[in-house]
């Protein structure tokens, strides 16, 4: 037993709990007690005696002291007061401890044999006064050690058993059960008697428990059995620490029952392979609505219109101008904008739809508590919100970094329309001027097939030509460019959102999944170190 290492087992168990929406109220009010127990000296422990309305709890406390300690065959409903007896060497250091345990009652004896133990005589938990019990439920999770008492018309009764033996007696290291007023069965019946409680806390996992049989109004028959119980040498420190260790165990048991990794071994919620397919659905429904070709197209029409302008001469400046002020650049040659506008484009509901179905298809498998909890992570408005989100994240990051491509090419291209423009105009003017000024000096050249053609409209017919081919010759390079990149861009943005919604997507439902595994661990962890 490592009590620190049980305890925090428990620890462990309480945060898992609580984020799997498991009520952790008992397991925290467990731990409460404990640590408060702790902090009391435990060179004595604190023994109870427990059992129903006239089983004789008194009477065998008067008998094991030897004189009067606790008024006994008192009339129903006693006093709900429970009442110590201590070795008075022990007065001052249990003070603290009988208060924290709200006793007032306490009677003190010499010691001897039994000075490591304060004994109680509880108030009758079957007792028809209700404060009685409430009392007998208060002081129960907080003692260390116990003497369960039944008689013959009692040792079955429900109260007994229901309520107390099965919650309690797992809990408890140190317990006894005592068979009183066995004078009133014969030697048979007795035997049988105690052989069914010995049967029936193993039932409740409470291991092997002896029955001491006892005929406490006579003092004698019993008692001595009983004392030995009592005096048997075992150390106080280990009565309370292995009583907190049984509590503590126990409760981490029950956390984990209720969030059904008690047994077996806590295995992923989710197959991986399923987890994998529904994430892949969930990133081609997203990136339909981002709508990747679309992307693609504004990236190959952003790279032309960044050509035009660098390598489209003076008539390409001038159309770029007009193609950005009428805002068709915008809307159509902007792939950052358009990343930017994603959520126009259509809703994310078809795309979560995969994981909610996976998420909802675990539910009949989880124990009830924890469906809460797993419902709400598979909610749609979350799942969509989470993924907007994620794609948010991985657009951003992608949209950063973009640069429209360039190339020199395009400004050889761009002083090369420069030129043709220049020779345009001058060879418009040269045209103009042959039908403004009257016999004009004009050259022919010779051109095969034509024959003879005036050089003015030879030269026009040539930059035109020229202005064309390179024209052409840009708006080549610049799609094959822009292509080049619009491939790029969009292989990085699926990775990127691919990614991203395998990474962050199901982090609310890993973080269930770790829980359920930190679980699991604790009990082992509480296993190993509560026992
Ligand atoms: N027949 C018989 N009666 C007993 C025995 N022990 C106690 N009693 C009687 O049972 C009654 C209730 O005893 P008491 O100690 O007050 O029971 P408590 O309510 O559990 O404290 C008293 O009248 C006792 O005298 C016993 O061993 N045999
Ligand atoms: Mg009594």
């Amino acid at each position: 037993m490592n009590i620190d290492r049980c305890l925090g087992s428990l620890d462990e168990a309480i945060t898992a709990a609580k984020t799997l929406g498991v009520d952790a109220s008992a397991a925290v009010a467990t731990r409460e007690t404990t640590r408060t127990r702790l902090g009391f000296p435990s060179s004595a422990y604190v023994l109870a005696l427990a059992g129903g309305t006239g089983v004789g709890k008194s009477t065998l406390l008067n008998a094991i002291a030897g004189e009067n300690v606790s008024l006994a065959g008192a009339r129903r409903p006693t006093t709900s007061d429970a009442v110590a007896w201590v070795p008075s060497s022990r007065g001052r250091e249990l003070a603290g401890l009988l208060q924290w345990l709200g006793i007032s009652e306490v009677r003190q004896h010499a010691g001897g044999a039994l000075a490591d133990v304060a004994v109680l005589d509880l108030p009758d938990f079957d007792s028809i006064a209700l404060e009685h019990r409430d009392r007998v439920d208060e002081l129960l999770p907080r003692v260390d050690a116990v003497v369960w008492i039944v008689d013959p018309e009692k040792y079955n009764d429900y109260v007994m058993h229901g309520r107390y033996l099965r919650q309690f007696a797992p809990r408890v290291r140190r317990q006894i059960v005592v068979l009183n007023r066995s004078d009133l069965l014969s030697l048979a019946d007795t035997r049988r008697v105690a052989e069914d409680m010995r049967h029936q806390l193993q039932k409740y996992g409470a291991g092997t428990i002896d029955v001491v049989t006892t005929r406490a109004r006579e003092g004698a028959a019993g008692i001595g059995e009983l004392r030995e119980w009592l005096e048997s040498g075992v150390e106080a420190k280990r009565v309370v620490a292995s009583r907190i260790a049984a509590e503590a165990h126990e409760a981490v048991r029950d956390l984990a029952a209720d969030a059904g990794v008690l047994d077996g071994t806590a295995a992923p919620l989710i197959k991986p392979a399923r987890r994998e397919r529904a994430l892949s659905s969930v990133a081609a429904g997203a990136l339909a609505v981002i709508d990747v070709a679309g992307l693609e197209r504004q990236a190959v029409a952003a790279t032309r219109l960044a050509a035009r302008r660098r390598g489209g001469g003076p008539l390409g400046l001038f159309t770029s101008a007009i193609i950005r002020l009428t805002g068709r650049a915008r809307t159509s040659a902007d792939p950052v904008d358009f990343l930017r506008r994603w959520q126009l484009r259509g809703s994310l509901a078809p795309a979560v739809e995969p994981l909610r179905e996976l998420v909802t298809s675990t539910l009949a498998s989880v124990p009830a508590p924890l469906r809460g909890t797993l419902a709400a992570l598979s909610a749609p408005a979350s799942l969509e919100h989470r993924l907007a989100e994620t794609i948010d994240r991985s657009l951003a990051a992608e949209a950063a970094g973009f640069q429209v491509p360039t190339s020199a090419l395009w400004s050889l291209i761009g002083i090369a329309q420069y030129a043709v423009t220049a020779v345009l105009i001058f060879s418009l003017l040269w045209f103009a001027s042959l039908f403004v000024i009257h016999d004009a000096p004009v050259s022919s050249i010779s051109l095969p097939y034509l024959g003879l053609v005036p050089t003015p409209v030879a030269l026009l017919a040539a930059t035109l030509l020229a202005g064309y081919v390179l024209a052409k010759l840009l708006g080549l390079h610049a799609g094959w460019l822009g292509r080049r990149w619009a491939k790029r861009v969009s292989a990085r943005i699926s990775r990127e959102v691919r990614q991203r919604i395998a990474d962050d997507l199901l982090v609310p439902l890993e973080q269930f999944e770790a829980s359920r595994g930190a679980l699991h661990q604790a009990v082992r962890a509480a296993d190993d170190g509560c026992s």
